[in-house]
C-alpha cells in the first residue's frame, strides 16, 4: 500500500522559533516514517514581505540545518528549497488564471499583513496561490499546518475543485491537518499574540532554536504572567501567559493536561513554572542545537542534502506540469 503524500512549509523569513518547532517541525520528525513527505523551505513565500538579502542566504541555510538537526531524515523524506524547483512558480501562474481576486482579498492574513500599509505588493495577496501550488504539484493529500494557515489550506482545496471541474480530474484534494497540541505558542513578551521568527529579533518575545541554555533561562524568566500564583489551565484572558508555559511544559513533556497541573500543585508561584519550562525546553532543544552547528560548519553536506531533496521533488512536478500543460491545452516542448 502506497503512503499518503504529505506536504508542509515553512519561511526562511527570520530565525526559526519555539512555536515552529512544536506547532510544525516536531511534528514532521514524529510522522516521517508514516508518510511520504515534502518539506519545503518556502524562500518564494518569504520574499512576499521585505528580505535583506544580506540575511536571506544564512536564514535559508540556517533554516535546512535546523530541519535536519531537528531529526528531518533524507532517506524518509524530500527536504528542500522552493525556488530550486522552478514548477512551484509555473504552476502558480497557472492558478492565477483561474483564481478569482476576491478569493483571495477575502483571506485574514492578508488582511493582517496589509493594513496600515502604505503599499501591499502582489505577492501578499497572491501568497495563497502560490501555496495552493505547492501543494497541488504534488498531489499532496496531508498539509499540516498550524490553525493560522488552516484557510489557505481550505483555498488550495477550492483551487483544486475549480481547477479539476473545469479542465477534468488533475490534482489530488488536500486536507489541512492541525496538531492538537502546540498548534499556538504565543509570544512571551505578550502571550495575546503568536510567537512569530519575524519577531524574534525583538527581546523577550521568542525562543529561538538556536538560543544558548542562558537565553533559554532569561526569555522564559521574564516571561509576562499574571499577578495571581495558581499553576492550572484556565480560559481567563489573564491566565493567556500561564498557559502558554504550561502549553509549552505540556507538548514537550507528552504528558496529559491533569499531569502537567499535578507537577506544580506544590510550587512556589511562576518563578517555579519558569524554570521548570526552562527546563524541559533545553533539554529538548540542546542536541539540535549541538548536530546544527556541526552541519553549519560542513555546508557542502548541507548542500548536497538539499540538493538531492530538489532532485526527488523535482521529478515529480516535471511530471506533473507535463499533465497540467496538457489538459489546458498549451503546447508540449
Ligand atoms: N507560534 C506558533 N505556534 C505554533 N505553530 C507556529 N507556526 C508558526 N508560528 C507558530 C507554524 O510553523 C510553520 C511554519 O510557518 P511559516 O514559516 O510558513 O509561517 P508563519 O506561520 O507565518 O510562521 P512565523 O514564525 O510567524 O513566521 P513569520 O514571522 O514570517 O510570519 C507553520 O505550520 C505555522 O503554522
Amino acid at each position: 500500500m502506497s503512503l499518503s503524500r504529505v506536504f508542509s512549509g515553512i519561511q526562511p523569513s527570520g530565525d526559526v522559533q519555539l512555536g515552529n518547532y512544536l506547532g510544525a517541525i516536531k511534528g514532521w520528525v514524529d510522522r516521517q516514517d508514516e508518510k511520504d513527505n515534502f518539506f519545503c523551505i518556502v524562500d518564494l513565500h518569504a520574499l512576499t514581505v521585505y528580505q535583506d538579502p544580506n540575511n536571506l542566504n544564512h536564514q535559508i541555510k540556517s533554516l535546512a540545518a535546523i530541519l535536519f538537526a531537528a531529526g528531518l531524515d533524507p532517506a524518509k523524506c524530500s527536504v528542500f528549497i522552493q525556488s530550486h524547483v522552478k514548477e512551484h512558480s509555473e504552476l502558480c501562474w497557472l492558478l492565477n488564471c483561474i483564481t478569482p481576486i476576491g478569493w483571495l482579498e477575502r483571506m485574514t492574513q492578508y488582511k493582517d499583513k496589509s493594513s496600515g500599509q502604505e503599499s501591499v505588493s502582489t505577492g501578499l495577496l497572491d501568497y495563497p496561490v502560490l501555496m495552493a501550488s505547492d501543494i497541488l504539484l504534488y498531489d499532496a493529500v496531508e498539509v499540516p499546518v498550524g490553525d493560522d494557515q488552516k484557510q489557505h489550506v481550505e483555498l488550495a482545496r477550492d483551487i483544486c475543485q475549480r481547477f479539476n471541474n473545469i479542465y477534468g480530474d488533475t490534482f489530488a484534494l488536500p486536507e489541512p491537518v492541525i496538531p492538537n497540541i502546540g498548534a499556538r505558542v504565543m509570544g512571551f513578551d505578550n502571550p495575546l499574540i503568536k510567537m512569530s521568527k519575524s519577531y524574534s529579533h525583538i527581546r523577550g518575545h521568542a525562543i529561538r532554536i538556536i538560543d544558548t541554555e542562558d537565553e533559554i533561562l532569561r526569555t522564559v524568566k521574564r516571561a509576562v504572567t499574571d499577578s495571581g500564583n495558581e499553576i492550572k489551565f484556565s480560559d481567563n484572558p489573564d491566565n493567556a501567559g500561564v498557559n502558554n508555559l504550561l502549553g509549552i511544559y505540556k507538548v514537550i513533556t507528552g504528558e496529559s493536561t491533569k499531569d502537567v497541573e499535578s507537577n506544580f500543585i506544590n510550587s512556589r508561584g511562576y518563578g517555579d513554572l519558569k524554570i521548570k519550562v526552562a527546563e524541559v525546553i533545553i533539554e529538548e532543544l540542546q542536541p539540535i542545537r549541538k548536530r546544527y552547528r556541526d552541519l553549519m560548519e560542513n555546508p557542502d553536506h548541507l548542500d548536497k542534502l538539499l540538493s538531492e531533496g530538489a532532485e526527488k521533488a523535482r521529478s515529480l512536478a516535471e511530471k506533473k506540469m507535463e499533465i497540467v500543460k496538457n489538459k489546458i491545452g498549451l503546447v508540449s516542448r
